[in-house]
């Protein structure tokens, strides 16, 4: 396998993830969402997010009027998210350097102007572990800081199967989404996403290891 290049702490994998793999871990997705369909978050100061999100695994991240939040049910229709897919657990395996497995996978989609301020993850136990993302579909335009919101920032281009890896001095630090290269690739409609854009996949654990 190629080298891994460095992004302020954040290791990048370019190209982890060859085509028919790709292929397969958005039918999964696609089995997902049939299950937790994408709702479009409110932000708690009452904004609809442009992102639409679901998730798999003990874990789904929500947010609405009362806050952000990790919760065990889909927001809209009570029931327990679906199993995180083998194939994108397996991508944890080989990147995420520990034993221990994630607990959630956010599903985040990018259609047409969607965008993602900057932000950091701060609502999960135990920042030791590292959140793996990966990047499917059209690019976009990713950008990371420090860990100080003031800090520098700096601009990194996301391809579908590219996998980055936060940990350590990345763990905390800012980072968003500007902007997708909408129409770029046909890889979501070709996989059952009629809109097209990007998908990217965020495997985190969000409960202590030994809960
Ligand atoms: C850097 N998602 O879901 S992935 C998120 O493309 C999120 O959907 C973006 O930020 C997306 O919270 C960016 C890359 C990423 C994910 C988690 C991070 C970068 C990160 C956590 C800490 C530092
Ligand atoms: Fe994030």
């Amino acid at each position: 396998m190629d080298e891994p290049l460095d992004i302020n702490g954040a290791t990048l994998w370019r190209d982890l993830l060859p085509p028919d793999a790709q292929r397969v871990m958005l039918a999964a997705i696609h089995d997902v969402m049939a299950e937790a369909p994408f709702v479009r978050p409110m932000t708690p100061w009452g904004k609809p997010m442009t992102v639409r999100m679901t998730s798999a695994g003990r874990y789904g991240w929500v947010t609405d009027r009362k806050g952000y939040r990790y919760q065990d049910r889909h927001p809209e229709t009570g029931e327990a998210w679906p199993a995180i897919p083998e194939s994108v657990l397996e991508v944890w395996r080989r990147v995420g350097r520990t034993a221990v497995l994630p607990d959630s996978c956010l599903v985040n989609y990018y259609s047409e102007n969607a965008r993602l301020g900057l932000h950091q993850d701060k609502n999960e136990a135990d920042y030791s572990f590292p959140v793996v993302s990966i990047s499917l579909g059209d690019p976009a335009t990713f950008r990371i800081g420090g860990i100080d919101r003031k800090d520098p920032t700096r601009s990194v281009r996301l391809y579908s199967g590219d996998v980055l890896v936060l940990g350590g001095e990345a763990r905390l630090a800012h980072h968003g989404v500007d902007r997708i290269l909408f129409g770029k690739t046909e890889l979501l409609e070709n996989s059952g996403f009629p809109e097209g854009g990007r998908i990217n996949l965020t495997l985190r654990r969000v409960a202590a290891a030994d809960n």
